[in-house]
């Protein structure tokens, strides 16, 4: 065959299982777990399936996901049908979990949620069983779901059961987020302990950008002899940061982190919605720039699972996680940026069939992001860690 070969790297393991992909929130939902379709098919057209394990995903068992979720609430998932929108006696249920336009009830709710979870604790095991170094489920990464609680087109919290799973072998796990959402549903959950370290990048505005939260001072329990004190970092951001500054931003936040709290596991969700570009995100990165994080990240050496989350202009979604893919598996260099001729639905990537088109320059948002308000940032995180330190 014509596909990729490693003679060294890591291994690495992909997770999916293509019964998410037609799941439909409904008409003109930002989020479309087509956008899957679409990565498998640009990551197989340039032959990187020939270098990693691949795993056909089960669903997450009721049992698994109450590791983490309420009963009551995963009860409800499980019987919930479209029609109940309309049901009077479902409606204050419906409500206390958050159910409505972001977080619609759709056919297979349960099933969809069960799948992605399923993707990410299995890719945690395959990690903790030493089967796997890199493993990877772009359909995870819903950051925002609550124990009870639907929030931001996330139901079940896949990342936060993939990294019970490996606290189970690893005594400190690091979760990095940069999706351009704040990960405030895997802070929640671990926000009293020191044994996950939350690092989230995100654009911050309180009042006016989902889902309010992250910012730079919030950085776990106030009380001192909590054991979660100050080990939630978060990077607020303005709109229109650009690749050269998130990347340093990146690598000066996450190398200090990953020096001073030594995590056994790291944790990326590479959600795509900070890409250039973005029908809902406000970043001016690139396919490149994004890239380039997920790669500083992997030169660490440590077991790292990599979930997906954002990301609401499917055909850059698929760029990009089929850029990373190649990363990953140490194949970038040998990745053609001509999109190949063989690629399915080749037509979405035109009119310049190209692995790396400008995002940023197409839809310039202009930068709010100082390097002085950037420096203060890092300077802020460095302090934080002197704390964490003890
Ligand atoms: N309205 N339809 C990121 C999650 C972001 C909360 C404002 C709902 C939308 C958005 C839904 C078709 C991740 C909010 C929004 C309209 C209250 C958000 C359905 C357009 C549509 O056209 C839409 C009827 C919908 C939702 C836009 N929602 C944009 N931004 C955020 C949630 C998830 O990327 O971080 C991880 C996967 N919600 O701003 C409102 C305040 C509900
Ligand atoms: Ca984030
Ligand atoms: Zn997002």
């Amino acid at each position: 065959h014509n596909g990729i070969t490693r003679p060294k790297g890591y291994r690495v393991s992909w997770h999916a299982n293509p019964a998410v992909e037609p799941h439909h929130f409904g008409q003109s939902h930002p989020m479309k777990p087509w956008r899957l379709t679409l990565t498998k098919q640009l990551v197989m057209a340039y032959g990187m399936h020939y270098a990693m394990d691949l795993y056909l995903t089960r669903a997450a068992t009721f049992e698994e996901m109450a590791e983490f979720h309420k009963e009551d609430y995963l009860e409800f998932l499980r019987q919930v049908v479209p029609a109940d929108m309309e049901a009077p006696e479902q409606s204050d249920r419906i409500a206390s979990y958050n159910i409505g336009d972001d977080c619609p009830i759709f056919d297979g709710l349960y099933n969809y949620c069960s799948l992605y979870a399923g993707g990410t604790i299995d890719a945690a095991r395959k990690l903790v069983n030493n089967q796997s170094e890199i493993a990877i489920n772009w359909s995870g990464g819903l950051h925002h779901a609550k124990k009870a609680e639907a929030s931001g087109f996330c139901y079940v919290n896949d990342i936060v059961l993939g990294i019970l799973q490996l606290l189970r072998h690893h005594p400190r796990v690091m979760y990095i987020d940069i999706d351009v959402h704040h990960g405030d549903g895997v802070e929640q959950a671990f926000w009293s302990t020191d044994r996950v370290l939350t690092v989230s990048f995100h654009k911050y505005d309180k009042d006016n950008f989902f889902p309010g939260t992250g910012a730079l001072d919030s950085t776990g329990p106030a009380h001192p002899l909590n054991p979660g004190a100050h080990h939630a970092i978060n990077v607020p951001l303005n709109d229109g940061i650009e690749d050269a500054d998130y990347l340093q931003l990146f690598k000066e936040v996450v190398g200090s982190c990953v020096e001073t709290y030594r995590p056994g596991a790291i944790v990326l969700q590479c959600g795509a919605d900070s890409l250039g570009c973005d029908r809902l995100g406000c970043f001016n990165l690139n396919v490149t720039g994004h890239g380039s994080c997920v790669e500083y990240v992997k030169t660490f050496g440590i077991p790292l699972l990599v979930v997906g989350g954002g990301g609401y202009t499917p055909r850059n979604v698929s760029r990009a996680w089929a850029h990373e893919t190649s990363i990953l598996i140490d194949a970038a260099d040998k990745i053609d940026p001509n999109i190949p001729e063989t690629v399915a639905f080749r037509n979405h990537f035109g009119p310049d069939y190209s692995l790396f088109p400008p995002l940023s320059e197409m839809r310039r948002i202009e930068n709010k992001n100082s390097k002085a308000y950037l420096a203060s940032v890092v300077a802020a995180v460095k302090e934080q860690l002197r704390y964490m330190k003890g």
